[in-house]
């Protein structure tokens, strides 16, 4: 098990220190593609992977984590789409509020029904702003969340969003355009909401590109969440990687 997610990302963030994390979605991945993803991140030096997605159908979660955990040495987060995304194998969990919506059960009715459950487990909480960005059209995230996501022209609605949630306390704003998104977080928008807040900011949804990673990064990204891009295709995970030691240095 290992310590202190919570600590590690506000401690690379303060060092002005990018960080990558890949998506799996259990739902997605074979075993056989879980193994090779796991080792490709290793390789990569990935910082984070991530596990979970907006619904999932087979009951893998555990399973999933276990083989990711078998192959690599890097701290397996879920990223669950609802209250039932719970692994106690898992080394944290971004818990995330919904805080782009106004659907009280993301906000924080699913929270309740899940707290206990990870208060008896070892799961370690990420407190999580979670933002939907609009992507040109609707997501898996978006409908299944019933919730509007900020338009992506609306860079002030998207920074005000971000400060009210540093003011309730949430440790992390995460920007996300969806999962296969068409158009990613806009860099204006990045640069604008990173102007305003003082916590770490992930960006994730469409990107495919190492070019697009640095952008992300640029513009002030502090985590850079990638999945569909490496589904199919783990070759160019090292690129993404290389882009993000080439940034830190
Ligand atoms: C989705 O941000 C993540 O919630 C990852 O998106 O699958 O488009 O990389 P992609």
């Amino acid at each position: 098990m290992h310590e202190n997610t919570l600590m590690r990302i506000p401690e690379q963030f303060y060092r002005k220190q990018k960080q990558l994390a890949v998506l799996v979605d259990p739902d997605k991945l074979s075993d056989k593609q879980l193994e090779e993803t796991a080792r490709n991140a290793q390789k990569a030096g990935v910082d984070y992977i991530f596990a979970g997605g907006s619904l999932l159908i087979n009951d893998n979660l555990y399973q999933s984590i276990r083989i990711v955990k078998d192959n690599c040495d890097i701290p397996v987060i879920i990223f669950p789409g609802n209250n039932y995304q719970l692994a106690s194998n898992a080394d944290a969990i971004l818990f995330l509020s919904l805080i782009s919506g106004r659907n009280p059960d993301m906000l924080i009715g699913m929270h309740v029904i899940a707290a206990p459950y990870i208060k008896l487990s070892d799961i370690e909480t990420v407190p999580t702003g979670y933002m939907l960005i609009d992507s040109g059209k609707p997501t898996s995230v978006t409908y299944m969340s019933n919730s509007f996501p900020i338009p992506r022209d609306k860079k002030d609605i998207a920074a005000c969003t971000a400060m009210a949630g540093e003011m309730l306390g949430l440790k992390i704003i995460y920007m996300d355009a969806g999962s296969g998104a068409e158009r990613s977080v806009p860099v204006e928008m990045i640069r604008f909401v990173k102007d305003s807040v003082g916590i770490p900011m992930m960006i994730g949804g469409g990107i495919r590109t190492p070019e697009q990673l640095r952008a992300k990064y640029e513009a002030g990204a502090d985590i850079a969440v990638i999945g569909t891009r490496f589904e199919n295709n783990l070759d160019g995970m090292l690129s993404f990687g290389e882009a993000k030691t080439a940034f830190n240095h």
